[in-house]
């Protein structure tokens, strides 16, 4: 893997390391993402309150987080074709494992994906049943605008997130109100048809049910 260099964010627990998979890194993964595709669909998933995402969404790993009308929750099957989800690639659990020093390996693997004009407002992951687990994000394709405040509101703050970065959101920071504003259309040529992908390695099973 190409070198990591940690970045000082200033925010206690959100963990930065910009550039952090090669190009060679972010091509294998992106191949993955796209094969696992076939089996696991990217689906227009709904709001509880009946509005659609503009971020496409599909998962890998034991569990996927859906959202629909009955609400936000993690299950083993891609709500669309009723399958388990692929498996999570050994590249995402070798960067999991070298990154965040967690004593378990993250279940589940969202996968957002944000063609031109798609954002995501301000929220807080909490879905997850040990809220003290990292939450590991990595961002491949054009470049998004990110803004991150702490859990309990007051002011924010706006960072760029390119192909290749990654960053780790742990301890203070883990119920961080965070979001998309945009992303930066024509930046990156990585993503066939363009866009932004971004994958977020979590544990969301509670403790007593990890394999
Ligand atoms: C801060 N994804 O999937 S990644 C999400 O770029 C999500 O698609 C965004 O927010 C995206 O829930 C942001 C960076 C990120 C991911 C998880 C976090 C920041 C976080 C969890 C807690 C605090
Ligand atoms: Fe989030």
């Amino acid at each position: 893997m190409s070198a990591r260099a940690e970045i000082d964010t200033g925010m206690e627990g959100f963990r930065f390391w910009p550039g952090a998979l090669s190009m060679s890194e972010q091509a294998d993964l992106l191949a993955e993402v796209l094969a696992a595709e076939a089996a696991a669909p990217f689906y227009q998933p709904m709001t509880p309150g009946g509005r659609p995402f503009s971020v496409r969404m599909t998962g890998l790993g034991p569990l996927g987080w859906v959202s629909d009308r009955s609400g936000y929750r993690y299950q083993s099957t891609h709500p669309v074709t009723g399958s388990n989800w692929p498996p999570i690639p050994g590249l995402l659990l070798a960067l999991w494992r070298d990154l965040t020093g967690a004593d378990q390996p993250p279940d589940a693997c969202l996968v957002n994906l944000y063609r031109e004009g798609a954002k995501m407002g301000l929220h807080q992951d909490r879905d997850e049943a040990d809220l003290t687990a990292p939450v590991l994000s990595v961002s491949l394709g054009d470049a998004a605008v990110f803004r991150i405040g702490a859990a309990g509101g007051g002011p924010t703050r706006s960072l760029k997130l390119s192909s290749g970065d990654v960053c780790a959101l742990t301890g203070p920071a883990r119920l961080a109100r965070h979001g998309i504003d945009r992303v930066i259309a024509g930046s990156s040529s990585l993503v066939p048809g363009g866009g932004r992908i971004n994958l977020t390695l979590r544990v969301a099973a509670p403790a007593s049910q990890q394999s």
